[in-house]
């Protein structure tokens, strides 16, 4: 299972609440939310950036797996003994974390199907399996008293403190605004896999009590109450979800990437949202010392070279200014992959309805041989047979690469 949102906010939920008030015999007094992806998949999903930015989170500040020890020395840097593992949103640790950690899990909150990884007994940790839309509502629901007892002792404080000093620094404000934070965490989970408690198949009861709960966190906050409008929230991070404007090139590029190795040489293909000037654009923005056509190519090499490609070619969806749906195509080759893609051009240019395009910054090179002292090839084209995605053209690619 890949980690969604509900899963990032569920381990943060878990280490934040947890920590304010650790068991007596915790193994540790500090949870540490640990997101399973590698620091810069995090940039992949705009709405984590957009919902963490709502809880004074950047992504900078979460702790993932590029900040574990290598997998080889995992288990001499961070030996078994000396750790403690709970699982959120999913139950069974796997990967080389499990070979080496899955002796090592006290604890789990989860909504799916239950996989005997965890013991019965997790001591001092929740071991909570159980139906939900959002694994979030559970872990605020296991909290929720912590969270109160916490949210009250500050409030309190707060007041005695504005009691007894003439310079009001509102503790209880800041406790507030906090906890709207804490709230909206959640709040964008729940919703995201509710659909703003409106899918009848996913929405339980626990989603609809937490959510109303969730929301009296916020209304508490005098800041906060004013400006809250759960609707909109919701939109603003689906929304967020559709929005790759914000990522880098090399991020868009990522996003939605697939690879295969042909004849001993590798092809990869990156399908992008975004029309071909779009991205054009993007590298010239972030290039700005370079001219607009070297802006792309140096981005595209790059990214080449990253990955050891003979062939790489992005897919791009979009809709036209009549909103038209269009398809453009991008291919690039290495000098010794030029005949594989002119044999491609061949084969496949009638059936896919490729036409020659011209996008600002993109430089299209038709003849290769022109080009000699050159060592790319690269292509771009208006793909007419819009009916034709990945699932055909990457066939066709591989087929000239054989
Ligand atoms: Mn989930």
């Amino acid at each position: 299972m890949k980690p969604d949102l509900d899963s990032f906010t569920s381990s943060i939920l878990y280490a934040y609440l947890r920590s304010l008030r650790p068991p007596r015999d915790a193994f540790t007094p500090l949870y540490i939310p640990l997101l399973n992806v590698p620091e810069a998949d995090i940039q992949l999903r705009p709405e984590f950036i957009k919902l963490f930015h709502h809880a004074n989170i950047s992504a900078s500040h979460l702790i993932t797996l590029d900040d574990l020890p290598p997998p080889s020395r995992l288990e001499d840097q961070l030996p078994p003994a000396n750790t403690q593992w709970i699982l959120v949103d999913h139950n069974s640790l796997q990967g080389s974390l499990g070979s080496i950690y899955s002796s090592r899990v006290h604890g789990v909150i989860d909504h799916h199907v239950e996989e005997h990884a965890v013991p019965e007994d997790t001591t001092s940790e929740p071991r909570v399996l159980e139906n939900s839309g959002s694994c979030s509502s559970l872990v605020v629901r296991t909290f929720q008293s912590t969270w109160d007892a916490v949210s009250s002792s500050s409030l309190s404080s707060g007041a005695a403190h504005a009691q007894s000093s003439d310079s009001v620094a509102d503790d209880s404000v800041v406790a507030q605004g906090w906890d709207a934070q804490v709230a909206k965490l959640a709040l964008g989970s729940i919703l995201e896999d509710t659909s703003n408690l409106t899918s009848e198949s996913k929405t339980m009861s626990v989603d609809r009590e937490m959510v109303r709960y969730l929301e009296a966190k916020i209304q508490a906050s005098a800041k906060d109450a004013r400006i809250w409008n759960r609707d909109k929230f919701y939109k603003e991070i689906t929304r967020a979800k559709k929005d790759i404007e914000e990522l880098p090139l090399d991020g868009i590029l990522r996003k939605d990437y697939k690879q295969w190795t042909e004849n001993e040489t590798k092809l990869g293909m990156s399908t992008v949202v975004k029309p071909l000037d779009f991205i054009a654009k993007k590298a010239a923005t972030e290039r700005p010392d370079a001219d607009k056509g070297e802006a792309f190519s140096a981005a595209i090499q790059n990214f080449v070279s990253d990955r050891d490609l003979s062939i790489y070619a992005i897919m791009s969806t979009s809709k036209t200014a009549e909103g038209q749906f269009q398809r453009q195509l991008f291919l690039q080759a290495t000098a010794a992959a030029i005949a594989a893609a002119d044999r491609f051009t061949q084969n496949a240019g009638a059936e896919l309805g490729l036409e020659d395009l011209t996008v600002e910054g993109i430089a299209d090179e038709k003849t290769a041989a022109q080009k000699a002292g050159k060592k790319l090839y690269q292509r771009v084209w208006q793909q007419k047979a819009i009916e034709r995605s990945r699932k055909q053209v990457a066939p066709m690619i591989r087929e000239a690469m054989k």
